[in-house]
Order: C-alpha cells, then sequence, then structure tokens
C-alpha cells in the first residue's frame, strides 16, 4: 500500500484549534477533525481532545462504546486519516530513581493541573457537571504527597482501640468477613474555590477554581461494623473514646504520614455511612484515590477522608497530625500568621453550603446572535443536608428565580443523610434579556437547615483560604 505520511507528537500538539486545524490521535493513526468538530454531536467538547488522544475522552462517555456508534466512528475516522502517529524517543519519560514521584499513575489529559508533584489537578467544570456520578478518571485529585505503591498482598490495615486490642486485616479478610454497603457520597475540598481568597488578598495554597469536588458510588465495608468488633462498645463513652484516626500510608521525606480523625459518633452512627471503601464506582479504587482502601466519610470535608489507609485507631483525643491541627480550620479576616492560635479553632468536618457556576451557553461568547441563556452548575452541602433550593439572578443579585435541580438535592424521607451535590440548570429565555449588555450572573443554594450562602468573600476572607462558599458570580457579555 501507499506509505503513510508520520507525524510526531509535537506536530499533533501544534494543532489544537479551528485557526491552525483541529487533529487528533486514535490508536497509531493521525486524523484531521476540523470539519467535523463543528458537527460534533457532543458539541464543541471533541475540542478539548485537541493536539492528542481521542481515547481518554471516549473513555468517559458509554455512549462511545455502543457498537453502532463505534461502527458510525470508524467510518468517519476513516475519511479523516492524514497519516501515522510517529513515536519519538522524547515519548518515552526516563525514570529518575532519586524522585518520589517517578511511580505516579496516569491521569487524564483534561485536568487543569494545580501542582504536578504532588499531583492536584481538578476537572474542567463542562466535564464534572456532564454526569451525576463523576467517572473515575475525571474525580478531582488532591494529594499532599506522593501516591505510594501498594501491593494487595502486603497490604495489611491496622484497627486498634485505645485502651484496648489491635488487629490486623488483609483486604480479603475485610471484604469476607463484613457486609458490603455501597453509597453514594461527594467529596469536596475545603480549599474549593479557594481563587476568590486569593483575589482578596493571597494565602497560601492552591488556586482551585471551582472544581475540587466530584462525586462517586463508594463500596465497602461499613466502619461501624469494624469498630464494633474491634472492641468498640455502642456506648463508647464508657471508655471515654471521642474519635476516630486514619492514618494513611504516604508519608513525606521525614516519613511523617498523611492522618487525619472523625469524632467517633459519626463513625458508630449506623446511618453516618461511613465506610473503608474498597472500590469506586464499581471498580477498585484506583491508585490516586487511595488504593487498596480509603476512608469515605459522607458528608465531611475531603481532608478526613484518608486515602491508603494503614491504620485506624478508635481513641480518646483527636488526631495529632499537622493537617488535623495546624490546617483545615478556619479564622477571622483579621487572624493572620503573626497572630493565629491554631489551638482556638476546630478543625473543618461538615461543609457549609456550596455552590459554582460550570458552564454559560449564549449570550455574546462563542455565538454572535446572542440568544437565550443556559447556565449550570452543582450545589452541595455538608453533614448531610440536602440542597433544598438554588436561586439564580441575572441582575447583580436584584431578582431571582429558582433554578431547577436535574438530579440530587434534597428528598423527603432523607433528611440529615443527603450526601451527594446536586447538578442544577436555568434557562433565561431571550425576552428576559432584551435590552442588557451584560448578564451579572449570581447563584445562591439553599440547604434543609435554610442555611445560605454569604454574598461576597471579603468578609470571609480567611490565612488558609478554606470554605470560600459565597455566591457564585459570573459576568457574561450579551448581544451590543
Ligand atoms: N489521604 C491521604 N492519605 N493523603 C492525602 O494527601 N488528601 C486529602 C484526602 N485524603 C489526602 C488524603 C484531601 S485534602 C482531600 S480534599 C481528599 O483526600 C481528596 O481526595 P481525592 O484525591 O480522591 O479527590
Ligand atoms: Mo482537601
Amino acid at each position: 500500500g501507499v506509505k503513510e505520511i508520520e507525524y510526531t507528537k509535537a506536530d499533533v500538539q501544534a494543532h489544537k484549534t479551528i485557526e491552525t486545524g483541529v487533529w487528533v490521535t486514535y490508536k497509531d493513526g493521525v486524523y484531521d477533525i476540523t470539519k467535523f468538530a463543528e458537527n460534533h454531536p457532543g458539541g464543541n467538547k471533541i475540542l478539548m481532545a485537541a493536539g492528542g488522544a481521542v481515547e481518554p475522552y471516549w473513555n468517559l462517555y458509554a455512549v462511545h462504546k455502543d457498537p453502532e456508534v463505534q461502527e458510525t466512528i470508524k467510518e468517519i475516522l476513516g475519511e479523516l486519516r492524514i497519516g501515522t502517529l510517529k513515536h519519538s524517543p522524547e515519548d518515552e519519560k526516563e525514570v529518575d530513581l532519586d524522585d518520589p514521584y517517578a511511580h505516579e499513575p496516569e491521569r487524564h489529559p483534561a485536568f487543569k493541573i494545580n501542582t504536578l508533584k504532588p499531583f492536584n489537578a481538578e476537572p474542567p467544570g463542562a466535564l464534572l457537571v456532564d454526569s451525576f456520578v463523576t467517572p473515575n478518571a475525571l474525580f478531582f485529585k488532591r494529594n499532599h504527597l506522593p501516591v505510594p505503591d501498594v501491593k494487595e498482598e502486603d497490604y495489611l490495615l491496622e484497627v486498634a482501640v485505645e485502651g484496648g486490642k489491635s488487629f490486623k486485616l488483609s483486604l480479603e479478610d475485610l471484604k469476607r468477613d463484613f457486609p458490603h454497603h455501597t453509597v453514594t457520597a461527594t467529596m469536596q475540598c475545603a480549599g474549593n474555590r479557594r481563587t476568590l481568597i486569593h483575589e482578596v488578598k493571597h494565602v497560601k495554597g492552591l488556586s482551585w477554581t471551582g472544581f475540587a469536588i466530584s462525586n462517586a458510588e463508594w463500596t465497602g465495608v461499613k466502619l461501624r461494623d469494624v469498630l464494633l468488633w474491634a472492641g468498640v462498645p455502642e456506648e463508647y463513652e464508657r471508655l471515654g473514646l471521642a474519635h476516630v484516626h486514619f492514618i494513611g500510608l504516604d508519608k513525606d521525606i521525614s516519613n511523617q504520614t498523611y492522618e487525619a480523625s472523625i469524632p467517633i459518633n459519626k463513625a458508630v452512627d449506623p446511618r453516618g455511612d461511613v465506610l473503608l471503601a474498597f472500590a469506586m464506582n464499581g471498580e477498585p479504587i484506583p491508585r490516586d484515590h487511595g488504593y487498596p482502601v480509603r476512608a469515605v466519610v459522607p458528608g465531611i470535608v475531603g481532608a478526613r477522608n484518608v486515602k491508603w489507609v494503614g491504620k485506624v485507631v478508635a481513641s480518646k483525643s483527636e488526631s495529632q497530625g499537622f493537617w488535623q491541627q495546624r490546617d483545615y480550620k478556619n479564622f477571622s479576616p483579621s487572624t493572620d500568621w503573626d497572630n493565629v492560635d491554631f489551638d482556638s479553632a476546630p478543625a473543618i468536618q461538615d461543609m457549609p453550603i456550596q455552590s459554582a457556576i460550570a458552564t454559560v451557553e449564549g449570550g455574546l461568547e462563542g455565538e454572535e446572535e446572542g440568544g437565550p441563556l443556559t447556565i449550570k452548575g452543582y450545589a452541595y452541602s455538608g453533614g448531610g443536608r440536602g440542597v433544598a433550593r438554588v436561586d439564580v439572578s441575572i441582575d447583580g443579585g436584584k431578582t431571582w428565580e429558582p433554578a431547577t435541580i436535574k438530579e440530587g438535592g434534597w428528598k423527603h424521607g432523607d433528611y440529615s443523610r443527603s450526601w451527594t451535590w446536586a447538578l442544577w440548570e436555568h434557562f433565561v429565555p431571550e425576552e428576559k434579556l432584551e435590552g442588557l449588555t451584560e448578564a451579572d450572573i449570581c447563584v445562591k443554594a439553599t440547604d434543609t437547615s435554610y442555611n445560605v450562602q454569604p454574598e461576597s468573600i471579603e468578609a470571609y476572607w480567611n490565612l488558609r483560604g478554606v470554605l470560600a462558599n459565597c455566591w457564585a458570580r459570573q459576568k457574561v457579555a450579551l448581544r451590543k
């Protein structure tokens, strides 16, 4: 046959926009999809793969696995093929044995990376609010340390009761000896939306925009069952027990491990739904998310959902770890590093009511004729409080309308056990935009305790930049 033109990865990477032409790779083929991109049934999301491989994106959408759709894709691609991908030696990563980050797992190319080592990244909002349950590959990733390389055959979970006994369980023991439970729970980092706090006055901490939050279906055993088995009485007060510690297997260079604790009432409550989870969305928990076992503490801040759990301890005292005592606490705007007293504030557990805007379609952006607006986002509250309502304003907060909650949110009957976010959507018809040159979009959510998001961030500035939960705002230019 005819020898195809060979292109390097760099050649493909140079074609990311409609102007340069949009190229993608699939297996060893290089394709020019510029024309097709405009008519893609999934909208302009296909542009996210521009300049790289399509496989990581296809794997996110079940529709691409449908045999009929696959046939169609093959036909379309056949016509768009322009050459083959040439493998160059630069593609092979060299492994630096001294680098503690040399054995990190592979990550999805769509992430907005905050730091590479340790790996901290959030998915694009548009992909995140596409599905109620976040695909594992897109779940936000928050690591303080290198990802440990734990082998199932070496894994032992130590379970200890202060003043009592201590036990070791293999993954097999854990799976065999305790009933399995599945819980859908949203996890959010305390630093989510920290960019807003940076804008007021810079703080230490990662610049999360609004997507350090994700939702998954977790399967594991109830921490309650394991604790009772290990000798924790239902009336744990009798032994003075008040906290449960989770100690991770990830270590810094001084051998300090990541650890945190939760109040024991949450752990022992059969309706607290705290899991020692070994599966995430039906698959073994990926390395980035705590393989082989992580704590899943529904309604509680991400930081207490310890990954790669090596040890669980029922204790009289709170974890003395750095991240429990010297981080993840909130202070007055007047408190700064020269006068902070970390012992004076409680460690964050529940999260307050939160919302964010993920996408705004219409207006002027990308659409010359203006047209109606479609606004999409999420809302979430901690502690099992459901999202009761999401209000949207397009005039800077003067008037409000309730958004449509598409999935999740408050339901009769699950009061105090609402562990997931709500995905919402709001449509603004053209008539409502008449005469306006700009939409000043504001979003505020209300939870089932009728807690509401505060209007602005200024009054909530804090030196660690945590719990940024003011109204979500975005200005959009309309027709001129
Ligand atoms: N557990 C361990 N062992 N090490 C960590 O660095 N990060 C915590 C928590 N559990 C962390 C951890 C923080 S701050 C958050 S927000 C969540 O994990 C993030 O979980 P994810 O990476 O699965 O999204
Ligand atoms: Mo976090």
